[in-house]
């Protein structure tokens, strides 16, 4: 049986992962937190992404890692700065010295939130980060390129949507992954032998996706979950969004920095923009008589 490195085991989707392929991989777990009461075939191994020293350690032995571990949304630059652009270097190298081949990474929906809702992207698209977090998971997904093309690993990013047991609102009936279908993925990820370097989303076959999602499918990733089955309910409790948040794919994010000043509405959302009134010119001052 494969052993399988998660860092990150102690948040929300890695506990999700946990249960789900409890059986399937021996997982050693890794968190800066302690890791609470191990099921069999699991193992801890705590460590602090942002040491490189805790990553050459609990690396070594693996068979494949699934790189969970950072921060998990948008934060101040410094914790975006040591856990996801530190921490992830830190982990691909140590996996490099280590020689683990495989990394899964667990890249983000918000490297390319600034996409608008009404387009439909794949796997090719450049990345259009939604706020400093969607740039550290941007900057993942090409640190992953440069050591599989360097180094020959092998390297699949899942632009994760929402790991939960149920959509909680309209956006995420677009982006939602369930748990089941999240560890169908990831053992893509681990188990298809032809990967060198993969992008795909993390998201069930969502009827309101943003996402052509043809590349995991290619990879042998069958979802068997759809968002729509909540639709009916999530929508019935969804309260009215702000509009720039409404109109890209990465919701909140996008103007989670601008704090809410109406002149940085994007101009398709229109209204506040075409009325904002040009700031006059200055007076040139008057010359000054000559005595
Ligand atoms: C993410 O990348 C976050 O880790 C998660 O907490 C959610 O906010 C998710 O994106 C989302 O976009 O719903």
């Amino acid at each position: 049986m494969k052993t399988i490195l998660i860092t990150g085991a102690a948040g929300d989707v890695g506990s999700h992962l946990r249960r789900e392929l409890a059986g399937k991989y021996n997982l050693l777990l890794s968190d800066i937190k302690p890791i609470k009461a191990l099921a069999a075939g699991e193992k801890s191994a705590p460590g602090d992404v942002a040491k490189i020293s805790d990553m050459l350690r609990v690396t070594k032995d693996v068979d494949a890692i699934v790189h969970l571990g950072g921060f998990s949304v948008e934060g101040p630059w410094e914790m975006i700065l040591r856990a996801n652009i530190i921490g992830c270097y830190n982990l691909f190298e140590a996996a490099r010295r280590n020689g683990v081949k495989r990394v899964l990474f667990a890249s983000s929906n918000h490297a390319t939130g600034f996409y608008q809702r009404e387009e439909k992207i794949d796997h090719r698209v450049y990345p259009k980060p939604d706020s400093r977090y969607g740039v550290s998971k941007a900057f993942g997904e090409q640190i992953g390129s440069l050591y599989a093309d360097k180094y020959g690993m092998e390297v699949f990013c899942m632009r994760i949507g929402n790991v939960a047991v149920a959509p909680p609102d309209k956006r995420r009936l677009s982006n939602w992954i369930s748990p089941r279908d999240f560890a169908r993925l990831v053992c893509v990820g681990i188990d298809n032998p032809n990967i060198s370097f993969e992008i795909v989303y993390g998201v069930s076959d969502n009827k309101r996706s943003w996402y052509d999602n043809s590349n995991a499918h290619r990879l042998g990733y069958q979802p068997q979950d759809d968002a729509e089955r909540y639709a009916a309910e999530v929508l019935a409790k969804e309260k009215p969004g702000d509009p720039r948040a409404e109109m890209y794919q990465g919701g909140n994010f996008v103007f989670a920095e601008i704090g809410g000043d109406p002149s940085r509405i994007p101009p398709k959302v229109g209204k506040a923009r075409k009325s904002r009134k040009a700031p006059k010119p200055k007076k040139a001052p008057k010359p000054k008589k000559k005595k």
